[in-house]
């Protein structure tokens, strides 16, 4: 079995945000590391070289190689470069914080503000262990020790289960309990930034999706059949959906028996910078829509936006909608910095099938970023890393595994984490999720499949629809209790 780090990261909306920002968007091309690769004249672009194995990141510049050689020669370091943490038996007078730095050659001395403690900040080469022995034995201090790297400790069945609050909230398991993840003759067209679901080149499968069934990939950022994922995103909303659950590994998904259809339509700006000859545009949704439509998808997950209305797109919605396929779509995630509507989730209210999805924190209240429009049709959890109200102890986004975002933009395409990501984005896929689960319950038609999501939403907020929370909460049991032919 593969290794897979257990890491449990952390980062803000910028991420998710920079990724929908790429929807006809201006390109970002300042993505740090791999800005000029080593170019030699080749027919393959630089994807195909990635995938052949032909470009590996000890090929790229010197940050990428610097990065390597230090993971290769430290795979886990045991203290923090340079730090030394020394108790004083005084608390730590500026009289002896002068004396501790001097005799330590520190660079620095500086107390904490939280506890009883200073850190001397040493020469990042120093010794820490010998420093700490040294500084131990002077006048006046209690005890002095090197700073210790900590890391998530992991209990292995989908131990990290015990984090998804966003499940355990909305009631899975009673929902499971009558149907058990769809089966994979239900297809959901994951339209984003790719997917981790190959293994070839410089890329992996994500460990935690082997063993889903991935179907008619297809790429329109760089024109070919295999949307791998360069930034992280798309396979985070994968996981929400078809997160590989009950294999003793990670996390779990609402839909885990689905196939998947990987659709890249949006860019990171890794794509950018390596020359991918397409931007994720109007044009490459309504395309993506399209392809998903005549190979097979019953369920489009749409976890992107942009400020402009397209008719293109809208055309391709209408197009989906004739064709029984159901679609969802993130609200958009500027509530807080100006709330412009985000298409095409904006265009939602026009169609029966289409779903503006909001993003909702552990309370079932709006989360701060997403939209509060007239669009909006329901919520789905969506996370808040501002707070932990459930109390885990880690901000309130949502667990799924994904490529480890700290090395996705040094060129590093095959290493994953569990990451607590929030956005709109992430709230979208309960909704496809949902929908999957009541197409194997045999309602076939996207407007039916709206109208039983939305008439068994659990109303919050003011009474009634309202632009924060649509027709309140999704609840997954109430939606597929009693509905077609599955008990
Ligand atoms: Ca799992
Ligand atoms: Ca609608
Ligand atoms: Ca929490």
């Amino acid at each position: 079995m593969p290794h897979t780090s257990l890491r449990v990261w952390i980062i803000c909306l910028a991420l998710v945000a920079g990724a929908l920002a790429g929807l006809g968007s201006t390109p970002h091309a300042q993505g740090r590391g791999i800005a000029s690769p080593d170019r030699q004249p080749s027919a393959l672009n630089m994807k195909q070289r990635l995938l052949a194995g032909e470009v590996m990141p000890i090929n790229m510049p010197s940050e990428i190689r610097l990065l390597q050689e230090r993971r290769a020669a430290s795979p886990r370091r045991v203290y923090a470069p340079g730090r030394v943490i020394v108790k004083l038996v005084d608390g730590g007078t500026e009289e002896s914080l002068r004396a501790l730095s001097a005799r330590a050659r520190g660079r620095s001395v500086a107390r904490s503000a939280y506890a009883d403690f200073v850190v001397v900040q040493l020469d990042p080469a120093a010794d820490v262990v010998q420093a700490a022995a040294e500084l131990a034995a002077a006048p006046g201090v209690v005890y002095a020790e090197p700073d210790a790297i900590r890391y998530p400790s992991y209990v292995p069945n989908d131990p990290l289960y015990s984090l998804q609050w966003n499940f355990h909230r909305l009631g899975m398991e009673r929902t499971w309990d009558i149907n058990r993840g769809a089966d994979s003759a239900v297809v959901v067209a994951v339209l984003d930034g790719g997917v981790a679901y190959l293994d070839k080149g410089n890329f992996r499968e994500a460990p935690d999706l082997v063993g889903t069934n991935f179907v008619a990939p297809h790429d329109f950022i760089w024109d070919d059949e295999e949307p791998v994922d360069f930034g992280g995103h798309g396979t985070h909303v994968t996981g929400t959906i078809a997160q590989r659950t009950g294999n003793g590994l990670g996390v779990a998904g609402i839909a885990f028996n689905v196939s998947i259809m990987p659709v890249k339509t949006i860019a990171d700006e890794i794509d950018e910078v390596l020359g991918a000859p397409n931007l994720g545009t109007s044009s490459t949704v309504a395309e993506a829509i399209h392809y998903a439509v005549d190979h097979g998808a019953n369920v489009i997950n749409m976890s992107f936006g942009g400020p402009a209305e397209s008719t293109v797109e809208h055309d391709a919605i209408a197009y989906a909608l004739s064709k029984g396929v159901f679609l969802a779509a993130a609200a958009g995630n500027s509530g807080d910095t100006g709330n412009e509507p985000s298409f095409p989730a904006a265009s939602a209210w026009e169609f029966e099938g289409l779903v503006a999805v909001a993003a909702l924190d552990y309370n079932f209240n709006r989360a701060p970023y997403s939209n509060s429009n007239a669009y909006v049709e329901v919520g789905a959890p969506g996370g808040n890393l501002e707070v932990d109200a459930d109390g885990d102890g880690y901000p309130d986004g949502i667990l799924q595994e994904t490529l480890d975002l700290d090395l996705v933009s040094q060129g590093i395409f095959n290493q994953f984490g569990y990451f607590f990501l929030q956005g709109t984005s992430m709230a979208a896929p309960h909704v496809s999720g949902l929908a999957a689960l009541l197409m194997k319950q045999g309602v076939k038609s996207p407007k039916a499949v709206e109208a039983i999501i939305e008439a068994t939403a659990t109303d919050v907020g003011p009474a009634g629809r309202d632009n924060d929370t649509g027709f309140g909460v999704i609840n997954p049991r109430a939606a597929i209790f009693g509905m077609g032919l599955a008990k």
